[in-house]
């Protein structure tokens, strides 16, 4: 950790990204000196390599913009470099660097075969029309073309990106490469080899994984009161499946407050949750106005101050910390998975674990997203599409070998499970093996 301090200085995601894994796997690691003589740590926590472009595009208003886009292809062990584009004001290289390392090892933990790697730019989505989307997009394109291809990198969608995007930038990509393979980029639309369940698959994901943590300690999400942060496609399908569970969702919160739901929201207030990001003017607080009388608004204040059983973080790195956690277990909370990347801050986590609040991380809980992705892939190659229920199934088993993985290396002396631990030695374990097997590259 010192050396890469001294190397990458004020890279602070990426260097907790990589502190939390290292910590967990310490041991693992001491008992396989193979590895350290490959030097796989060294290795693993350094990206294959980085591409950074300038966009440049033309705003409603006539005025030429510039951005910053970036396309990190973190680990190509066990597969093709897979994972998704983040748009959004404050993307850094650091940012993309712990979501490429993370996705690395969750996607080690999907049992599919794919790498890891992360994208994305500094695009400020907020405020801007579907024209100026587009614009965008096409630009980004024009230089993430020659870095990607179906068997090399496939890109997704991330924070900021989502459907509407992926449409963009794959009818670039196809008049730009003049390949007309649908496997370049997964969330596709579902008439142009989308994969069913794909917009999904994160929240749905999720809440399979947070039943199998709840069925082991003894308990049951029904009649639960569930606490979400955010409203974009993560915690819309998280919500979808809460509901149908059986669990009430009692707030859901964004950037500037959030909306208390004390009866649980409905399928009406959930639907509304995908015009409310197609927006683009990214507050909770629309919510209260369309459902007055149903969601109450409190400005400045998080999802985790609400009363609830179960937290479900859904929206950004480090958005839950260790006073959040606190006011959590304070107000009843005995549950928190991380569904969003790094959701949550290492005192929070700590804080959870030391307090008797069952805690997953987000590489294990969110993987659905990128395991349904990797269905996509598998979709598009054999040019055909499986019905709602053959990926449904297939999420559900992938969702209970994660839990399995966690079970088989995170097991504490007391038959208690440490889901961190788990989560990361059985992705470090994979993703070591394979580079060891592959030689000095
Ligand atoms: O963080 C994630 O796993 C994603 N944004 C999804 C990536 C993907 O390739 O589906």
């Amino acid at each position: 950790m010192a050396m890469l301090q001294a190397k990458h200085p004020g890279e602070s995601e990426y260097l907790q990204a990589v502190q939390e894994v290292l910590e967990s796997i310490e041991e693992i690691y001491n008992q396989h000196p193979e590895f350290e003589n490959a030097k796989i740590v060294e290795r693993m926590v350094e990206p294959d390599r980085i591409f950074t472009f300038r966009v440049t595009w033309i705003d409603d208003r006539g005025e030429v913009q510039s951005n910053l886009g970036y396309r990190v292809q973190f680990n190509s062990a066990i597969g093709p470099y897979k994972g998704g584009l983040r748009f959004h004001r404050a993307v850094t290289p650091s940012m993309l660097k712990f979501l490429g390392f993370e996705q690395t090892f969750k996607n080690a933990l999907t049992t599919l075969p794919m790498g890891g790697a992360k994208g994305g730019s500094d695009f400020d989505p907020v405020g801007k029309s579907d024209n100026e989307i587009m614009r965008f997009c096409q630009a980004f394109m024009l230089e993430l073309w020659r870095c990607i291809g179906p068997d090399q990198d496939i890109p997704a969608g991330d924070v900021g990106v989502g459907g509407r995007e992926i449409g963009f930038l794959n009818g670039m990509y196809q008049k730009l490469a003049r390949e007309y393979h649908t496997g370049v980029l997964t969330g596709k639309g579902a008439t142009w080899g989308g994969s069913i369940l794909r917009p999904e698959a994160t929240g749905f994901g999720a809440l399979y994984f947070t039943q199998h943590l709840l069925h082991k300690a003894g308990k049951d999400i029904k009649d639960k009161k569930v606490a979400i942060s955010g409203f974009g496609n993560v915690a819309w399908g998280a919500v979808k499946k809460a509901m149908q569970l059986g669990a009430k969702v009692v707030a859901i919160s964004g950037p500037d407050g959030v909306c208390v739901v004390p009866d649980g929201m409905t399928a009406e207030m959930n639907d509304y949750m995908l015009d409310m990001r197609a927006s683009n003017r990214n507050k909770v607080e629309d919510m209260a106005v369309k459902f007055p009388g149903k969601a109450q608004f409190i400005a400045g204040k998080k999802a985790w101050s609400v009363p609830c059983d179960i937290a479900l973080p859904c929206a950004f790195q480090n958005e839950l910390s260790e006073d959040d956690a606190k006011e959590l277990k304070a107000n009843g909370c005995w549950c928190c998975c991380e569904v969003s990347n790094m959701g949550c801050q290492p005192g929070a986590i700590h804080f959870f674990q030391n307090n008797g609040v069952l805690f997953a991380p987000g590489k294990a809980v969110n993987a659905g997203g990128v395991a349904t992705s990797g269905l996509e892939m598998t979709q598009n190659a054999a040019h055909l599409s499986w019905t709602a229920k053959e990926v449904d199934d297939r999420l559900h088993q992938i969702m209970e070998s994660i839990h399995e993985q966690c079970v088989k290396f995170g097991t504490r002396a007391d038959g208690s499970v440490d889901y961190v631990k788990g989560a990361n030695i059985a992705g470090f374990m994979k993703v070591a093996t394979a580079m060891l097997e592959q030689g000095i590259i």
